[in-house]
């Protein structure tokens, strides 16, 4: 990789700890033009179908304004607690900044099989995705290498199985601002792309050992308006909202943090959507923090895959599979 292209690698640094105020803002923006990332440059790896833009300046300085609104706790379920900002995003870029990562980014149709006894099952994902970051055990160096985050030695090869992606600046940017909003600190960025109503993804919770202990996790949405739905796991006491589920009609802009005991107590999902905007298209970007390799493994085995690459076409304003 050239050194024109390289990406926001140095922003893997400490956790931030507290909400930023504009002057400290400003104070991250000097660290990235010292590291030379903020330019005209794209982001780009060895990894990477094609190169990133990176975010266009107004949508950038706009987003210095995160969160656009407080919070709000809701803890009152058992074993539940959320912060839900309506919205995050400022609303004068919401619209723009989806349509950026809808047309920058590349995307996959991941299928995999799973396997119940002998019987093997094939599951295509009902929704585009695509995924960048590493787990806290390495870490990028300035040229796109893998480095140990420990002894800052490059990891022996066939460490990783997959090949893993540095963020681009585009989701740096806002990982950085997160981090600083929230205190967490996150490694990866996952992005889902619900074309339709007929996208979706199914009750799951996101609480595999490789996240730690009580993950907390930034889930961000922008384009058509959906619900999002929260139901305890199963209990011996029937929790209501089993047959009940809390419903949050996540419009574009709003985040959720969900953080806690909530994925070690709670499955969430996004429904198929006959009605409403949900033909419109929806983004819905994650910022999690895997804690070893199994956790970069599985992000990529079930976000990237092995299928083809996918690329928005703005005429045909579709995704179409992208030719190279
Ligand atoms: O699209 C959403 O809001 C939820 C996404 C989600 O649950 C996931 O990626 O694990």
């Amino acid at each position: 990789m050239s050194k024109r292209n390289r990406t926001l690698d140095s922003f893997f640094g400490a956790p931030a700890t507290k909400k930023p105020k504009p002057e400290e803002v400003k104070a991250t923006e000097d660290d990235e033009q010292k590291a030379g990332h903020v330019s005209n440059e794209v982001s780009n790896h060895s990894t990477y179908p094609f190169p990133l833009p990176q975010l266009p300046p107004g949508i950038r300085e706009t987003l210095n304004f995160i969160p656009a609104s407080d919070g709000q706790t809701i803890n009152d379920q058992p074993d539940l607690d959320l912060l839900y900002f309506q919205p995050y995003i400022p609303k004068e870029i919401v619209r723009e900044l989806y349509e950026f990562f809808r047309r920058e980014l590349f995307f996959y149709r991941v299928k995999y099989t799973i396997k119940r006894g002998p019987t093997e099952t094939q599951i295509n994902t009902p929704r585009y995705t695509t995924v960048f970051g590493l787990d806290e055990t390495a870490r990028f160096d300035e040229n796109g290498e893998i480095i140990d985050a420990a002894n800052g030695r490059p990891v022996p090869k066939g460490t990783y199985k997959c090949r893993p992606r540095p963020i681009p600046q585009c989701l740096q940017v806002l990982r950085e601002l997160t981090q600083n909003a929230t205190g967490c600190t996150f490694n990866f960025a996952l992005v889902n792309y619900y074309s339709s109503g007929n996208d979706s993804i199914s009750y799951h919770s996101d609480d595999e050992r490789f996240l730690g202990v009580d993950p907390a996790i930034a889930s961000f949405s922008l384009g058509a308006k959906r619900d999002f739905l929260l139901k305890h796991k199963p209990t011996a006491g029937k929790h209501e909202s089993e047959s009940k589920p809390l419903k949050f009609p996540l419009a574009p802009g709003d985040m959720v943090l969900m953080r806690g005991k909530t994925q070690s107590n709670w499955l969430h999902s996004i429904p198929k959507r006959k009605s409403g905007d949900a033909d419109k298209g929806r983004i819905n970007i994650t910022l999690r923090r895997a804690m070893v390799k199994e956790g970069t493994e599985n992000y990529y085995r079930y976000n990237v895959g092995e299928g083809e690459v996918y690329q928005w076409h703005p005429e045909k304003r579709e995704m179409i599979p992208w030719k190279g």
